[in-house]
């Protein structure tokens, strides 16, 4: 049966292609990358201790990523509701316990609010457990087998790999589970970690209009009719702001350990993870799947995805001012590295995938060395080699990377690197 796309989807998937085969791959053609100075202040003075880097720099680094690629930091919300929906103790075969939590805003009730999907592991008798929070793309029946967990209704982009799953843009029954080989929740869970996800399409629908029924359009004065300007949040912002109130919603369980928070996220979600580390310091600890563009890749860079594509197929993930710097990138004040140096000295993790060109394994790998300076600081020490390492060989104590065989995806290799990463952070 044929695919009936809204018409702004079927030129996106399209342009996104032919973007995606004639890009540049091409080292010697990637420009010359000069990065702006971490650890230099806008007034010139050089940045030597950690005190100065937390006092004085880290604060002009956040508001420059602010104002000129994510835009504005929202502050937590004062009427912000949380109510627990459903508890089953079985869960998982007995392993876990499998919470939903309603959230919404009291004083805003224009956003349906989000349903956030918790498992804490049984074995953890009391204990609080360590927890990775992070977004689906598809909604909580995706990333669980559970065939009790309620299908979403929110809007859905349509799913590439089965067209059954998303029909005219909400999912079907044929989407349970089209996303849990990403969140091996069994696993994780065996591990003694909890896991905190929800459908960042309740936060806001991924296209240009979406912020309309989000939370954008909520906590906007003007409701629809704003126009975004610059230094105002895009998407990217709004899904982070999610991950922030599911880390509001766990400080509140004392089944988990909220201090011990890792956000995770794929592809766009894993530059929402970033950000949400960056602007959001109870994070304990950051992890970036295939983020590319606009998340752990150079902008500097010309590989693969560059600004002029992402902010031409993508502008409402960012702040506009973001555009500006479309084949002009080293007009920009700030370039990846410093996003990965704002988790400092949080230890923060950068996957990329072999087959992945489109994301710059070494614009990713690049940056995280590149952070490694403000670790220092910290008396921490970054990604330890100089150049990438050879496929599917993690490296890094501080700030950590592998390039993983295979496509943009997120594998069982990923979490089991990221599952040992937080396991050795987390002192477990
Ligand atoms: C692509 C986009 C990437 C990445 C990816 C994804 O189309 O160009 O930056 O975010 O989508 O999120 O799957």
């Amino acid at each position: 049966m044929k695919l009936i796309l809204p018409a702004f989807l079927t030129l996106a998937a399209g342009a996104c292609l032919a973007q995606q085969n004639t890009a540049n791959y091409d080292e010697s053609k990637a420009g010359e990358v000069i990065l702006p100075a971490v650890l230099k202040s806008l007034d010139g003075a050089k940045i030597t201790s950690s005190d100065e880097w937390t006092s004085k720099r880290r604060p002009e680094v956040l508001s420059l990523f602010q104002d000129h690629v994510y835009g504005r930091i929202q502050p937590k919300p004062d009427d912000l509701k949380f109510e627990v929906t459903a508890t089953r103790r079985d869960a998982l075969g007995g392993t876990a316990t499998r919470k939903f939590i309603h959230v919404s805003l009291a004083k805003h009730p224009q956003w349906r609010g989000m349903d956030i999907m918790l498992y804490v592991p049984n074995k953890a008798q009391g204990k609080a457990a360590p927890v990775f929070a992070g977004l689906s793309f598809n909604g909580n029946h995706a990333v669980s087998k559970e065939t009790d967990v309620p299908v979403s209704d929110r809007w859905m982009r349509p799913n590439t790999k089965n067209d059954k799953a998303v029909k005219n843009n909400r999912a079907t029954e044929e989407s349970r589970g089209v996303e849990a080989s990403r969140w091996p929740l069994e696993m994780i869970v065996g591990r003694g970690f909890a896991v905190a996800t929800a459908y960042y399409g309740d936060i806001e629908p991924d296209h240009a209009e979406g912020w309309k029924e989000g939370v954008r359009a909520a906590l906007s004065s003007d409701a629809a009719g704003t126009v975004w300007k610059d230094g105002d949040w895009g998407a990217i912002g709004a899904w982070a702001w999610g991950l922030s109130r599911i880390l509001d919603y766990l400080e509140t369980d004392k089944d988990v350990d909220a201090r011990h928070c890792a956000v995770i996220g794929h592809s766009r979600l894993g530059k929402t993870s970033l950000w949400a580390g960056a602007s959001d310091p109870r994070f304990a600890l950051v992890i970036s799947n295939d983020s590319g563009e606009g998340g752990a890749a150079l902008m500097r860079r010309n590989i693969g995805e560059t600004t002029e594509i992402i902010t031409r197929a993508f502008p409402h993930w960012f702040t506009p001012k973001y555009r500006s710097y479309a084949n002009n990138a080293s007009a920009c004040p700030v370039d990846q590295h410093m996003l990965i140096a704002l988790m400092a000295p949080r230890p923060v993790y950068i996957a990329s995938a072999s087959e992945d060109n489109w994301a710059d394994q070494k614009g990713e790998f690049l940056s995280g060395l590149n952070a490694g300076p403000v670790y220092a600081l910290f008396g921490k020490s970054g990604i330890g080699t100089e150049s990438p390492p050879e496929i599917d060989h993690p490296v890094g104590d501080f700030v950590a990377y592998h390039n993983r065989t295979g496509k943009h995806d997120v594998l069982d290799y990923d979490w089991l690197q990221y599952l040992k990463f937080a396991a050795r952070h987390f002192g477990m």
